[in-house]
């Protein structure tokens, strides 16, 4: 957890979505320190609150208990949905009509800005040679990567029509260490997930803005330039953990799409 002066609190009330989830557990306490009260939902049971927090269950597909919801919200921090590939109609109710509940009900509710967690399999069908940026077109690698494009157009749709203002995160891997060679270039610390999560919270105007979620790391698939408004800055880096990571996995299969396009084991056909 990063040190947070008193004078960081900006929020009376955030909403932090799929709060039981894997992002959703990490930031739960980080987020604490930066609102009077953090709502917390999710699909099923999680437990108590703690002091600070509410809890209200949503389904996201439920319009009525998402419009409930963000009743008295100042900001959302957008976790929930289905956050891999899965089979299309599991995707259809949480990140296709869960998504236009959640803006319906932002909308209606006056909430000013959402940060929502997209994900790097938007360009997941890039190659690992090839260094993306939020303005180059979408290549989505699956059904899942195809639904957070939808989600980032969907946002597009509600700053331009509705004035609703998003932090697209597109989120690359978000974990304690990196996992594999691929991770050595999209991971991200949960200490910068907590940076960037805040800087999208936080900053000033971003209208409908799309930044890549990395650490500092020295290879990378992506190029966050146009993103530089946002004002995050990782402080961590993949380095450390290279020969770690290279030792565990001491050569790669140049002829499986997972080593040569920038989404990995998601751009695979065939079963989950
Ligand atoms: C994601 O979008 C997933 O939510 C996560 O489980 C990871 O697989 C990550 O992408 C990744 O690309 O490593």
């Amino acid at each position: 957890m990063l040190d947070t002066p008193a004078s960081t609190l900006r929020f009376g009330r955030l909403l932090l979505t799929g709060a039981a989830g894997h992002l959703g557990q990490m930031l739960r306490p980080r987020l604490k320190a930066y609102c009077q009260t953090l709502r917390l939902s999710h699909r099923r049971e999680f437990g108590p609150a703690a002091a600070g927090e509410e809890i209200m269950l949503a389904a996201l597909e439920d319009k009525a208990q998402v419009q409930d919801l963000l009743v008295g919200v100042d900001a959302v921090v957008h976790m929930g949905g289905v956050s891999t590939e899965q089979p299309w109609e599991q995707i259809l109710a949480g990140n296709i009509v869960g998504m236009v509940n959640l803006y319906e009900s932002a909308r209606c509710n006056g909430v000013k800005r959402i940060v929502f967690a997209s994900s790097n399999h938007v360009t997941g069908f890039y190659r690992q040679d090839e260094v993306v940026s939020p303005l180059d077109p979408a290549r989505p690698d699956g059904f899942y990567g195809l639904s957070k494009a939808f989600g980032e157009d969907l946002a597009q749709l509600y700053w331009n029509k509705h004035g609703v203002e998003t932090v697209s995160l597109r989120i690359g891997s978000s974990y304690a260490e990196p996992k594999d060679r691929r991770m050595l270039a999209t991971w991200m610390s949960f200490d910068d997930t907590e940076r960037l999560v805040v800087a999208a919270l936080t900053a000033p105007v971003v209208g409908h803005s799309i930044v890549y979620g990395m650490s500092d790391n020295p290879r990378t698939f992506w190029d966050n330039t146009p993103a530089r408004h946002i004002g995050y800055r990782p402080l961590d880096s993949s380095e450390t953990f290279r020969p770690a990571v290279e030792a565990r996995q001491q050569s790669l299969d140049m002829t499986d799409p997972a080593t040569l396009y920038q989404g990995g084991s998601f751009v695979r056909t065939g079963p989950l």
